[in-house]
């Protein structure tokens, strides 16, 4: 069974994750998938790209697939991790990308819709960004998607308390375009990319690549960068990280000890 279906209609590709065996985690084959269908649609001129779960879907996606993080000694966050492959797949596609958004969204995926161009989201949908109930250190361009998405406060309420947070709060902090009922939703998604898709794809191409440059502009020095790096590292080798993921896979609730 593919993790993810996808299509092209008058110049709107739609990815569907298809991977509800596991809540539509991001494993690597479903990141991978997702990217090589992102480089078809470039390749067949796609001017938008909607981003969704099987319609009626509970759970649009679990987020990163905990079990391909790392235990100790590796950064669970890497350059090369499916999760950051992911999020700059999507903000370097040159078109538009919709995250349509039905059920509940979990820390990676909630960092992935974050980082999509436009949110339409149903009333039920929730989002819960998770690296503190699990303990994973979030790394630095992965907390600038949520800071670039949503005021600080509102950032920091779904990062350190890891509860759900319902579309229409998301939607009263701009985070979300639309709320929109479930059983409108995917027409209302498709009316607005084929709104997108009449207008210049080169002019919406540079303005999306600009605003990308823009939101990313951040002078950090060399000695910040090496002591995030390292406050990270003195995490990820914590016994509470392990604890977090052992707790995750044993299906109990984590103890934390600051350790
Ligand atoms: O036990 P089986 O083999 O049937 O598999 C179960 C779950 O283990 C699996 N599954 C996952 N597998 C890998 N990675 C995941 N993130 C993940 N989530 C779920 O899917 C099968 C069905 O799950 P189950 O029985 O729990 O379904 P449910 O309907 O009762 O509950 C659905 C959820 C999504 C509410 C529940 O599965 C859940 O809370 N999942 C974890 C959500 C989460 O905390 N995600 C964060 C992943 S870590 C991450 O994204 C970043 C690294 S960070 O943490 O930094 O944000």
């Amino acid at each position: 069974m593919p993790q993810i279906l996808s299509d092209i209609n008058d110049g709107v590709g739609t990815i569907t994750l298809n991977y509800a065996a596991k809540c539509n985690a991001l494993s690597e084959q479903l990141v991978n998938a997702i990217a090589a269908t992102l480089n078809d649609f470039k390749d067949a001129g796609v001017r938008v790209a909607i981003l969704r779960a099987q319609p009626g879907a509970k759970v649009w996606s679990a987020g990163h697939d905990v079990a391909e993080l790392p235990i100790g000694g590796l950064d669970p966050l890497g350059w090369q991790d499916p999760l950051r492959i992911l999020i700059r797949e999507v903000e370097n596609f040159a078109a538009p990308v919709i995250a349509l958004i039905e059920g509940s969204v979990w820390g990676g995926a909630c960092e992935l819709v974050f980082a999509c161009d436009m949110l339409v989201a149903t009333p039920e949908a929730t989002f819960a960004a998770t690296p503190a109930k699990l303990g994973v250190p979030y790394n630095a361009t992965g907390l600038l998607t949520f800071l670039n998405a949503a005021p600080p406060h509102i950032a920091k309420e779904l990062l350190f308390t890891s509860r759900p947070m319902t579309a229409a709060r998301l939607e009263r902090h701009g985070i979300i375009n639309h709320v929109v009922p479930a059983g409108e939703i995917s027409e209302f998604t498709h009316d607005m990319a084929q709104t997108i898709a009449q207008n210049s794809p080169l002019a919406i191409g540079v303005m999306k690549e600009q605003l990308r440059i823009l939101a990313a502009a951040h002078a950090l020095s060399p000695a910040d960068f090496e002591r995030i790096q390292g406050l990270r590292r003195a995490v990820y080798n914590s016994r509470d990280y392990a604890e977090g993921i052992n707790a995750f896979k044993e299906k109990r609730l984590p103890v934390y000890l600051g350790k």
